[in-house]
């Protein structure tokens, strides 16, 4: 074992030494640095220990103190100080030197005697102290000028490096080139998606996660951008990427790449794509072979180059960048509602835009618009339109804001993008997340005195700890909002509260045995809030378009029942899944057999058959012949939908399922040839009887026969959730379910009315859509539930309003759109920040282009300036309302800002050049002579 070089002792023994110069020399200068550092340390380390607690009480109780939250630039400070002290410790150590030694010198006296009979030898070695510090002070000189002209010429040096290379410093096969260059070729204006491996797929990592559009490669060399990522330089097209952009077209991309291809949760993903302009899917040989299977699963994805070095598929769902839309959505919901809302064959993105609740300014323009056609509700409840109507009226805070920049979510409450990667509405665009025994407080302040409601929007989902919520550290609430999924942030009302003017705090506490998350907190008062509330139903109430709900089951019901379960079904979606998820009423009944077994001196009687105990059964006695029955019998009538048996090996081979009709047996089922241990019968429609006999004709191998279980099934359901109906009037419901074999019969109740979806098909699993209704709902709060009898799976319930003057229509025509008479008629791209677009309008409409969005981007149409809405919760809508044959120009007036800031840069540097050339001596010596004059010859 080699020792290491003691590097860290080295230093700490140089560094301690020059900070004791301070001891020597105590002036501003080195106060100045000895505070620099101190306080440069103590922010660098942050929330670390120690004096970790000191930092985040700052971070929360002295006013802009996250601007010091970067350690990088704190520890060039220490550096700035470390240089001044060591500078200051070699120019002491040489100035001791010379004050002490003059030109004294040391004599150094060596006396050897190699043989015993010479003489002593003498060798005098004499130093000048004064000429070796002279010398040591040249030798750092000159170290220290080397190093400034290196530190500065190093940039240089790279640069060169840069640009001799071709700006992408890792050499590329030519292979790897050669799709882009395709690319290169093809006419139009389209955007580009390119597929890749994930950090870990790239490690080769077991259990790898994938990804796709991610920044960077590994090549034999190290980690380099992604070439596809950086392909515009080739193509000059933009390249869907993860990281940067605006906040929300990066919480788009994160929730495509961790939940939506990771998952594999749909086949509409270029549907949704080709609504902004994506029209190829580059995937070159190197990308990963899931993320790869994914795109070409997708619906209107074609092959259009299959080469070695990349497939290249085309996007049959591409639109243009510009397109005149009429008709408008409101949605209540979060990045999920895209998805959604594409399992909709009738629902066209090109046709219906987005318009986003929670990315409005005002809501009431939009609802009366008659442009809007339709509210859809997806996450999102009246609930939240209220609070986000609020505004000045009640106290919003995002509780992201209050969390330390940390991903250690055990130790701290911190900001996580969890939810919305999810696709899940997130006010805040980050929870406030933590699963450790932690607590965060968090002030508020109220004008006035009085009774105010707090309410909070929490995360539902699996592993909840205890929330402890407090004000001014008086305890007000206390719960785990545990889901046995990731369901939903929702608002929770925790209490009302006498709250007297002036600051508060808020203090929520985790107790470490799980997570908790929190959006948003609400403090509002309750009137208030209620007149709100009041104001937004009225408003839906009143609202001429049609109200949609789009229900994903497994985020709505609630899961506590063992009936059921929540998992992906590939390129399908989540889904619910339900196994006989109806009322079992064997144990009500009484059992009795035509004869039984007595075995070990014990009998297994017929009642083991319905105890809902797998481990006793009842048995037929041995060499008893068939038929040998079992009998259940009800004090009153039973509503049968199904029985399922559960033989033991001593099954049956045939048997019939008889019911008393009160003077005879009616057969329900003819069961021959059986095989199954455990057969499942679904009646064609339920039937009513007060005895159920299982009378079995023929045994199998064995002579008698076994039973564990007979469980008998009455039509009911099991999960429920409730939704709020702000308009009344006639509903239709349509359930996203699978048919196919294995597939039995799903139930769904809205309050009282009762439907039955029958999924029993003989193909292998089909997503349909099946159609119920319609009912007539009222204003207010309905529960939906759903029940199965065998096995059934539903993904999305949509639920819908019919308007005023129509019958309920089928779900194609829900989002059916008048053709419209409004055409781009071309546009023309001048430069990436300006666009020419002539367009024919008859009637108002919205310009929808394609572009994340960003407030600078301004339409101008017959010299008014239009701003845009935020489409899609990513892109530019201008609202046109001029009609005729128009001339409208698009342009990023950011890039007039960029255009200014570069003549003044161009005029400084012309202005600094033409100064540093002058020859300086003559203008001094101008100057004076002008002086030298005298005052009369000067005027
Ligand atoms: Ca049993
Ligand atoms: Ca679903």
């Amino acid at each position: 074992d080699v020792p290491d070089f003691p590097v860290s002792e080295i230093l700490t023994f140089i560094f301690t030494l020059a900070y004791c110069t301070v001891l020597i020399r105590k002036d501003k200068y080195t106060l100045f640095f000895l505070t620099s550092t101190v306080i440069s340390v103590f922010l660098a380390k942050g929330t670390n220990s120690p004096l970790g607690f000191v930092f985040i009480w700052a971070w929360f109780n002295v006013p802009y103190f996250a601007v010091f939250r970067r350690p990088s630039r704190w520890e060039m400070m220490t550096a700035f100080s470390n240089a001044f002290f060591i500078a200051l410790l070699t120019a002491t150590l040489i100035d001791y030197l010379k004050r002490q030694q003059g030109d004294k010198e040391i004599t150094l006296e060596i006396r050897t005697r190699g043989n015993p009979r010479e003489k002593e030898r003498e060798l005098r070695i004499s130093i000048s102290l004064k000429r070796a510090a002279e010398a040591l002070r040249k030798l750092l000189r000159f170290l220290a000028v080397s190093f400034l002209i290196l530190i500065f010429v190093s940039g240089y040096l790279s640069c060169f490096f840069f640009f001799h290379q071709g700006l992408l410093v890792n050499v590329f096969p030519e292979e790897y080139l050669q799709p882009y260059e395709w690319l290169s070729q093809q006419e139009g204006n389209f955007k580009i998606v390119t597929v890749n491996k994930s950090p870990s797929e790239w490690l080769e990592q077991p259990g790898a996660k994938t990804d796709f559009c991610f920044c960077r490669m590994l090549a034999e060399t190290g980690w380099y951008h992604d070439l596809g990522f950086d392909s515009s330089f080739i193509h000059d097209k933009p390249v869907l990427q993860d990281g940067g952009w605006t906040p929300s077209s990066r919480s788009f991309v994160d929730y495509l790449r961790l939940s939506v291809v990771r998952e594999k949760t749909t086949k509409n993903l270029l549907k949704v794509l080709g609504a902004f302009g994506y029209k190829y899917i580059v995937i070159p040989s190197y990308a990963s072979q899931e993320a790869a299977e994914f795109f070409l699963n997708q619906k209107g994805a074609t092959v259009i180059r299959n080469e070695t070095d990349a497939t290249i598929l085309r996007n049959a769902y591409y639109n243009p960048p510009f397109s005149l839309v009429n008709s408008q959505s409101l949605v209540v919901g979060g990045f999920q509602s895209l998805l959604s809302l594409s399992k909709i064959d009738s629902f066209k993105f090109n046709e219906t835009a987005l318009l986003f609740a929670h990315e409005l300014d005002s809501l009431d323009e939009l609802l009366d618009s008659p442009n809007t056609r339709t509210v859809i509700f997806t996450d999102g409840t009246p609930i939240d339109l209220a609070m986000l109507s609020l505004k000045d009226e009640a106290r919003l805070i995002l509780a992201a804001k209050y969390g330390v920049p940390s991903f250690n979510y055990t130790r701290y409450w911190a900001p996580a993008p969890f939810w919305r990667n999810l696709g899940h509405l997130v006010l805040g665009k980050k929870t406030l997340t933590t699963r450790g025994e932690t607590k965060v407080d968090i002030p508020f302040k109220v004008d006035t005195s009085g009774c105010y409601s707090v309410w909070l929007r929490l995360g539902f989902g699996t592993e909840r700890g205890t929330l402890k919520v407090s004000i001014d550290h008086l305890p007000i609430a206390e719960f785990a909002p545990f889901a046995s999924h990731h369901t939903r942030l929702k608002w929770v009302n925790l209490t009302n509260i006498e709250l007297q003017r002036g600051e508060h705090t808020l203090s929520l506490s985790n107790d470490g045995e799980g997570y908790n998350d929190v959006d948003a907190i609400m403090i509002v008062r309750p009137e208030t809030f209620q007149s709100k509330l009041n104001e937004i139903i009225k408003k839906l109430e009143t609202f001429h378009g049609r109200i949609v709900y789009l229900v994903e089951t497994e985020n709505f019901f609630n899961q506590d029942a063992a009936t059921q379960q929540t998992y992906v079904f590939p390129y399908e979606g989540t889904v619910l899944e339900l196994e006989n998820a109806a009322t079992n009423v064997a144990s009500e009944g009484k059992a009795t057999a035509s004869s039984t077994q007595i075995k070990d001196y014990k009998t297994l009687k017929a009642e083991y058959a319905t105890d809902g105990n797998y481990a006793t059964r009842w048995a037929s006695k041995p060499y008893e012949p068939p038929p040998q029955w079992l009998t259940l019998e009800w004090a009153s009538p039973k509503e049968i939908i199904g029985v399922k048996i559960n033989f033991e090996t001593a099954y049956a081979k045939n048997y019939l399922l008889q019911v008393w009709n009160k003077t005879g047996w009616t057969t329900i089922v003819n069961k021959t040839e059986n095989t199954s241990f455990s057969p499942l019968h679904i009646f064609e429609k339920p039937v009513n009887a007060t005895k159920l006999r299982l009378n079995v004709t023929e045994f199998s191998d064995f002579p008698l026969v076994s039973i564990w279980e007979l469980e008998v099934f009455e039509k009911s359901t099991s999960v429920s959730t409730k939704l709020f109906i702000p308009k009344s009037g006639e509903y239709k419901i349509a359930l996203r379910t699978v048919c196919g074999k294995d597939y039995g019969k799903l139930f769904f109740k809205l309050d009282n009315e009762a439907f039955s979806v029958d999924c029993r098909g003989s193909s292998s699993p089909l997503f349909k859509w099946q159609t119920l209704g319609p009912v007539s709902l009222s204003k207010g709060e309905h529960e939906l539930r759903l029940g199965s009898i065998g096995k059934a799976v539903i993904d999305t319930i949509v639920l819908y309003s019919s308007e005023d003057s129509e019958e309920p229509p089928s779900l194609s025509k829900v989002f059916e759109v008048q053709p419209s008479n409004n055409t781009v008629l071309n546009f023309r791209k001048i430069d990436p920040c300006t666009y020419h677009v002539s367009a024919k309008l008859v009637e108002p409409s919205l310009l929808v282009f394609s572009e994340s969005y960003n407030p600078l981007w301004k339409a101008y149409v017959n010299g008014n300036e239009v701003s845009p809405l935020k489409t899609y919760s990513l892109v530019n809508g201008f609202p046109i309302s001029e009609t005729g044959t128009l001339e409208i120009t698009i342009r990023f007036k950011g890039q007039m800002y960029a255009d200014l800031g570069l003549y003044l840069s161009f005029t400084s540097f012309l202005s600094a050049t033409v100064f540093l050339l002058l020859p300086l001596n003559k203008v001094k010596r101008l100057f004076r002579k002008r002086r030298r004059l005298p005052p009369v010859l000067a005027f």
